[in-house]
């Protein structure tokens, strides 16, 4: 593989600092989607077990496809149900560590943080499933997540394992929001889950702009750039992953979990190993 792929061109780097978030179409081939989307099959596995043990279900549906088996098998359930796993994962699977380590990722995020890359401990897999309403993500600033977090430019990597459309519920922000101040936020009492959230009157002028993408296309954004997803109106799961990186000089919000060095130009030899990730 070409080495540089993934990295960006000075006029990708300008549109990223100017409007405060980039997408790069279909980054990732299907081959590297792989991994990942083995790591979630698993998981998803894992729950239709334990749906069946628990006479929940009566068919595991293990021929159902990926992009349908999860939302199939709550098909008949209820919302806390499925908000039992909670509305997104952060389980350490090998997989998830292949694609935080992805180079073309690390080569995008290298372009515009340097070549000394830390791994955020915030990692999110969302199952994001019809019905349920914790899917649609309200409109937020990630930096509403770690309010006292030092001045961190953190990039969130936003990647979908499925095409993401209008239908089942794709991206959605506001261009050059990220160059204002934290705004104060709320947390919101309609999904059960307490997404942090900000109220219409607080989101300005700025048009907002729609984004969906094809399956392994990446969406950079700025963690104080304004956005929110729609809700899923399709059958099909949404699934996406969202990942984040920062210079290694930045705070490393241990209270969110451990993160790790995903790259370092000057010390290779401190990069973090799958060991190593799956012991901390
Ligand atoms: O995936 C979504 O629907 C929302 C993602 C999001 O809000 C985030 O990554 O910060």
């Amino acid at each position: 593989m070409d080495s540089a792929l993934g990295s960006l061109t000075p006029e990708q780097t300008n549109f990223y600092q100017e409007e405060g978030y980039l997408v790069l179409p279909e980054l990732l081939t299907e081959a590297e989607l792989e991994p990942p989307k083995r790591a979630m099959n698993d998981k998803v596995s894992q729950i239709a077990e334990e749906l069946y043990g628990a006479g929940l279900i009566r068919d595991k549906l293990e021929a159902s496809p990926f992009r349908y088996r999860l939302a199939e098998l709550f098909q008949g359930l209820d919302e806390e149900h499925f908000l039992k796993y909670g509305r997104s994962w952060r389980d350490r699977l090998p997989g998830y560590f292949e694609l935080m380590n992805n180079a073309k990722i690390l080569n995008a995020v290298e372009s515009l943080i340097g070549g000394e890359i830390f791994a955020n401990p915030v990692y999110n897999v969302r199952p994001k499933v019809p019905k349920v309403a914790a899917g649609a993500v309200p409109w937020h600033q990630d930096k509403s997540y770690w309010p006292d977090a030092n001045a961190n430019p953190v990039i969130t990597v936003w990647i979908p394992l499925v095409d993401s459309t209008h239908e089942n519920g794709c991206l959605h922000l506001k261009p050059r929001t990220h160059k204002q101040k934290l705004l104060a936020w709320h947390r919101e009492a309609l999904t059960g889950t307490g997404y942090t959230a900000l109220t219409e009157s607080q989101l300005g002028p700025t048009p907002t702009v729609a984004l969906p993408v094809k399956a392994g296309s990446a969406i950079l954004f700025n963690d104080r750039c304004i956005h929110m997803s729609t809700p899923n109106r399709s059958n099909e799961v949404r699934w996406s992953v969202d990942l984040r990186y920062q210079p290694t000089d930045q705070d490393p919000m241990p209270q969110h979990g451990t993160g790790f060095l995903a790259r370092s130009r000057l010390h290779p030899e401190r990069q973090t190993t799958l060991e190593e990730w799956l012991r901390d």
